[in-house]
């Protein structure tokens, strides 16, 4: 492990002391020399390294450099084996704090009573009428429930749930279903995968999202009376093709997941999935590119569904291994005319997902996957993470974040390349992948230009006010635990925001909760924290 300490000027050696429990400084436990200093392009701030990977014994500790008198002190942090345990719990509890549609209590005050209880259907869904349909999450800072979004989170901790499962299942997280048959950890993904369900329509189509027509303001959600209506493209067939492949995806992810604890459950994912994955190959032109114009909540317009069908065919292929979900995932590959190039993964591109769920599927222990194929997969993810480690050895706080990465969601990025450098750390386990993933996470508790960590009530000094709205109107002074700030944005998209200015990338951040374009939360960026925080481990 290593510190970032950006001083005035350049000093030579570092001291590491350990905290005595009444929380004053101890005994020096380790010292060593500086690195020369480097000048951070993304922060703007003058880098000097220091090396303490040498420190294991668990504690509490504070590095001081030699800087003249008073000689200048970090802010505490932790060394342990279990340092990420409780980040990860509170980061996937996080999750409970998000439910819509029924009661909710965190403790701490961090509670609501049900929510979002009046629901219809909306023109633009080519239906009218009531729509019974509680739950789900929230996505965000906002009370909106959206396909599109909540697919590619629920198949990321789907996901960590097939990869790390071990850090997984034993988690508690205090949530209603508790102590019953299904760990915790799936239980909370159940609940949104339930509300995803109901947004499926008879012929196999799925809604974009289920949300009020316009945002509501800075309140409760029990006291947000609006409508929460399904809303679609606004014409024939009103269903949408990306939402339709990203739920045919993740309700195929979910039929190999529960089928050990409830085979009927099981049976139903996979049943939607073939439905909605049938309706997407025969309506790829059903695009969602912007909002219908009575409609002003989040649109995740996207005008590309090639990704999101390569990666239903994939889920569905490695769930059934029936060839017809596997010839369209074939057929693409032979039809590239570049190399196979894997990208970081975002709502808006899932095609990565394709590849390495491709890559993963078994059959009795034994890859299953075209052997070239999966051969290229494994290539093009390892010189993908090649590139992100040498950009973590430019940068001087040690995150794999280019400039061009600093855009709405920076942060949701550190995760999401944390979790291609945990694939290509599955793929060649002795590279040094998952010391990069380790390296965003640091970024995202505390070693950055602010040395403020991004997730609430984690670390020595958590960001306080994100735009989320029963934070602000709930009374308490600090905000709900465990949510992931959106993260410096070199494009500031909001008022507040752009009263921020113009700075190296790293910079672009505030901690405001109308910054929404810097500083929300949402279910997108705390999912691959989630995969990260638990693959980092072990
Ligand atoms: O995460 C989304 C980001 O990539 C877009 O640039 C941005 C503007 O369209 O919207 C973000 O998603 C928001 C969604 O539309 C509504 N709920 C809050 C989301 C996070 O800010
Ligand atoms: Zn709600």
């Amino acid at each position: 492990m290593q510190w970032a300490a950006h001083e005035r000027g350049d000093a030579r050696s570092f001291r590491v002391l350990q905290m005595k429990p009444d929380g004053t400084p101890g005994k020096r436990v380790h010292q060593g020399p500086l690195s020369a200093a480097l000048q951070d392009e993304l922060s703007g701030d003058r880098v000097q390294l220091a090396d303490f990977s040498a420190v294991k014994e668990a504690g509490r500790y504070r590095l001081e450099v030699e800087h003249g008198d008073p000689s200048a002190s970090s802010l505490e942090f932790a060394v342990g084996d279990d340092v990420l345990r409780d980040p990860l719990r509170l980061a996937m509890r996080a999750y409970y704090g998000q439910r819509c549609g029924c009661e909710v209590n965190l403790g701490g005050g961090y509670e609501h009573p049900p929510c979002h209880l009046k629901d219809a259907f909306d023109a633009t869904s080519g239906k009218t009428g009531l729509f019974q349909n509680y739950g789900g999450w929230h996505d965000a800072g906002d009370y909106g429930r959206y396909i599109v979004n909540s697919g590619i989170s629920t198949g990321t901790l789907l996901w960590a749930w097939e990869m790390y499962r071990d850090q997984l299942q034993p988690m508690q997280l205090q949530i209603p279903e508790s102590g019953g048959s299904t760990p915790d950890f799936l239980a909370e993904v159940r609940w949104n995968l339930t509300w995803m369900q109901a947004l499926q329509d008879k012929d196999g189509g799925v809604w974009d999202k289920q949300t009020s027509l316009h945002f509501c303001g800075f309140i409760m959600p029990q006291d947000d009376a609006l409508v929460s209506y399904v809303i679609g493209s606004g014409e024939p067939p009103y269903k949408i093709a990306t939402a339709s492949a990203d739920f045919a995806a993740v309700m195929a992810i979910a039929a190999r997941v529960y089928r050990e604890f409830d085979p009927v459950f099981a049976d139903a994912c996979l049943d939607a999935a073939k439905r909605a994955w049938t309706w997407a190959m025969a309506h790829k032109d059903a695009l969602f590119l912007k909002n219908p114009p009575t409609v002003s909540t989040g649109a995740y317009g996207d005008a590309h569904d090639s990704d999101e069908l390569l990666w239903a065919s994939a889920e569905l292929w490695r769930t059934t291994g029936d060839a017809q979900y596997e010839a369209p995932v074939l057929a693409r590959w032979r039809a590239l005319e570049k190399p196979l190039q894997m990208d970081v993964p975002s709502w808006g591109n899932v095609a990565s997902m394709a590849w390495w769920t491709y890559a993963m599927a078994e059959h009795h222990g034994q890859l299953r996957g075209d052997a070239k194929l999966v051969a290229q997969i494994h290539a093009s993810t390892i010189g993908a993470a090649d590139g992100l480690v040498k950009q973590s050895r430019k940068n001087g706080y040690g995150q794999t974040l280019a400039e061009a990465d600093y855009d709405w969601g920076s942060n949701g990025t550190a995760g999401n390349q944390g979790l291609l450098l945990l694939m290509a750390h599955r793929f060649h386990p002795q590279g040094e992948y998952r010391e990069a993933a380790r390296g965003n996470l640091h970024y995202l508790l505390g070693r950055n230009c602010f040395g403020v960590s991004w997730v609430t009530h984690v670390g020595t000094n958590p960001f306080q006010h994100p735009h989320h709205r029963p934070s602000v109107a709930d009374g308490i002074a600090a905000p709900w635990p465990g949510l992931l700030s959106g993260g410096p944005n070199r494009h500031p998209g909001d008022p507040a925001a752009k009263t921020v200015p113009t700075q190296p990338p790293m910079r672009m951040w505030l901690d405001d909760w109308q910054a929404f374009s810097m500083n929300e939360v949402a279910i997108n960026w705390n999912a691959p924290l989630v995969f990260t925080l638990a693959g980092a481990q072990g």
